[in-house]
């Protein structure tokens, strides 16, 4: 049988092998002397290509980032310092459902076997500190040995494929020369098929409640992308005439021109036409969804209380839970189930940013860079925000096929900074557009040299507005420690490459602003608007105070007038 067939490979490359088999392509990280052997194997291949970062926390964000666009990312680190530097951003990924494979070159065999005392570890004669603190965010960890090698590579690449969820693994630095049996055979990343019997059942139930309903919706949380699911949502709604909803980790998963998208769904802060269709539904399909504080306007959200609950590979109807089915396979399912609706018509709640059009000397302000930046927007844009103010984006409309990229349930900043570069070096054609304030990105500045380096032509939009804005809506409206340095950001292209082509511009007003917007983005752009302090739109100081509120209690410090308020 061939699949049983096998072929001398050292364990690094069969390593190697199996990422390219499942689509990975580069590989992020930092170099130490425990991967060194690894990164020689990968440059001798020519297997993947090596995108060195300066930091492994970037690493990790931007694998996150890559596996958003291309399916799968990976990162590789050295022992303990970087694999400690990466967790955050492998957390990051675990909370917001991004497979992504952390792989740490490691002390060698020898080492552990003989008990030497070797640098980056804790010097306490254990070495399994760095895969402990791995198993708490990952679906899986290893460390791998001659015999576990090949087993332990698939069984991850399997898992992280499967779950949507990181994986972490441990290479000790001296296996990766040699040589093992390993398959012939590529790895089959096919999805498990479900249970027959129990497929049939749960779409039956979930078709027949679809079927039968007056008001059914559709409401997406990010599993709707991760698993791939758009386009049967999309055929399912047009199907029924049904609306979907996205919450915000969700935005842009369910085109937002799509005539059945009715906007994001975010309990009390969502437009009326969006929270009536998804709280009075009588029949509502949830896809993955996972209730946060920010993802449901403060708890506000209100599912019904019938809500059927898909997952990917499990759905809740009723009384029932069905197991062992995967979720493509009941939609397509219930798509051919559930009867043509002709009767029903679209709803659309259509976003904008309230205010008027100021004039070109007028000094520039979040509601004018806002309605500018709507316009800015172009089907197939790949869309980053970090927390802050850019938050507004959330509530813009997207043109067709664009990508939002976001870190909603971890909340890191300077994630999209680190997420930028992976996901350029994923999809290098499409249009990249960051929205980051200057807080997010003191974070992960560095990056940006590794963006320049690769010659890749993002457009960024960096708030200067001189620290914590939308943490002064929770406390501290004009405190010190709300503060950050105020950078030259508009020269860091240049100081982080000297020949760059970047066009940079500081922005002060609405006329600089249009100016900016009709550059043509045949190099970077750099924008760095300029705005108040005390300048924030009222739904992210209203999520602010809220927040306060929930943080800190009733007798926490925001009640001593401490919090920038919505502007009256
Ligand atoms: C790693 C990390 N540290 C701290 C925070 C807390 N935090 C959330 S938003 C924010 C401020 C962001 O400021 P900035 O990027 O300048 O955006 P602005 O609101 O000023 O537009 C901070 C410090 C966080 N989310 N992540
Ligand atoms: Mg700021």
């Amino acid at each position: 049988m061939s699949g049983k067939s096998t072929q001398p490979m050292k364990i690094g490359d069969f390593l190697l092998r199996r990422l390219e088999e499942a689509g990975v392509r580069h590989l992020f990280g930092v170099p130490g002397d425990y991967n060194l052997e690894l990164l020689q194997q990968l440059q001798d291949t020519g297997a993947l290509k090596w995108i060195g970062t300066c930091n492994e926390l970037n690493a990790s964000y931007a694998a996150d980032g890559y596996a958003r666009l291309n399916g799968l990312g990976a990162l590789l680190v050295t022992n303990g310092v970087g694999a400690l530097s990466a967790i955050n951003g492998v957390g990051g990924s675990y909370s917001d459902h991004v497979p992504v494979i952390c792989i740490a070159g490691s002390i060698p065999l020898r080492s552990i076997e003989r008990g030497l005392g070797m640098h980056h570890t804790m010097a306490d004669g254990t070495y399994n500190h760095f895969l402990d603190a791995y198993a708490h965010v990952t679906a899986a960890h290893a460390r791998l040995t001659p015999r576990n090698a090949v087993t332990e590579i698939d069984r991850l690449i399997l898992t992280v494929w499967r779950e949507k969820l990181p994986v972490y693994m441990e290479v000790p630095s001296d296996i990766a020369y040699l040589e093992i049996e390993v398959p012939t055979a590529p790895l089959d990343l096919t999805a498990p098929p479900s249970d027959p019997e129990r497929l049939r059942s749960c779409i039956a139930a979930i078709a027949e409640r679809l079927s039968s309903a007056k008001s059914p919706a559709i409401l997406v949380d990010a599993d709707a992308g991760r698993f791939g699911l758009a386009s049967e949502l999309m055929e399912l709604a047009k199907r029924m005439q049904a609306p979907v909803a996205a919450i915000n980790a969700a935005k842009s998963m369910i085109d937002e021109t799509f005539p059945h998208f009715l906007g994001i769904y975010n309990g009390k802060a969502s437009a009326p036409p969006v929270r009536e269709a998804i709280e009075t539904s009588d029949c509502l399909l949830a896809i993955g969804y996972r209730p946060i504080e920010v993802t449901t306007g403060d708890f506000t959200a209100s599912l019904p209380s019938e809500t059927i609950h898909a997952r990917g590979y499990s759905v809740d109807v009723g009384d029932d839970n069905y197991q062992a089915v995967t979720l493509k396979e009941v939609l397509r399912g219930v798509i051919d189930a559930v009867p043509q609706v002709v009767s029903r018509a679209p709803r659309r709640a259509v976003a904008a940013v309230a205010g008027t059009h100021a004039d070109g000397s007028a000094k520039l302000t979040q509601v004018a860079y806002w309605q500018a930046l709507q316009s800015y927007l172009r089907p197939g844009d790949v869309l980053y925000v970090d927390n802050g103010t850019s938050f507004v984006l959330l509530g813009l409309q997207l043109p067709a096929d664009c990508t939002f990229v976001g870190s909603i349930n971890w909340g890191s900043i300077g994630y999209s900074v680190g997420a930028l570069l992976g996901a350029m070096t994923a999809a290098p054609d499409r249009r990249h557009i960051l929205f980051v304030g200057d807080g997010s990105f003191q974070e992960a500045a560095q990056e940006l040299s590794t963006i320049l380096r690769h010659d890749h032509k993002p457009v960024i939009f960096l708030i200067n507005n001189g620290g914590y804005t939308i943490e002064r809506g929770y406390l501290g409206k004009s405190e010190s420690y709300n503060d950050v340095a105020n950078w030259a950001y508009a020269d860091l292209p240049k100081v982080f490459r000297r020949d760059t082509l970047a066009r940079s511009f500081v922005v002060r007003t609405v006329g600089d602003l249009q100016k900016v917007l009709n550059t043509p983005n045949d190099t970077m752009i750099f924008v760095e608007p300029i705005m108040d302090p005390h300048d924030a739109l009222a739904p992210i100081t209203n999520s602010s105070n809220k927040g306060a509120d929930l943080d800190y209690g009733p007798r926490g410090p925001q009640r001593r007038d401490n919090q920038l308020r919505p502007a009256t």
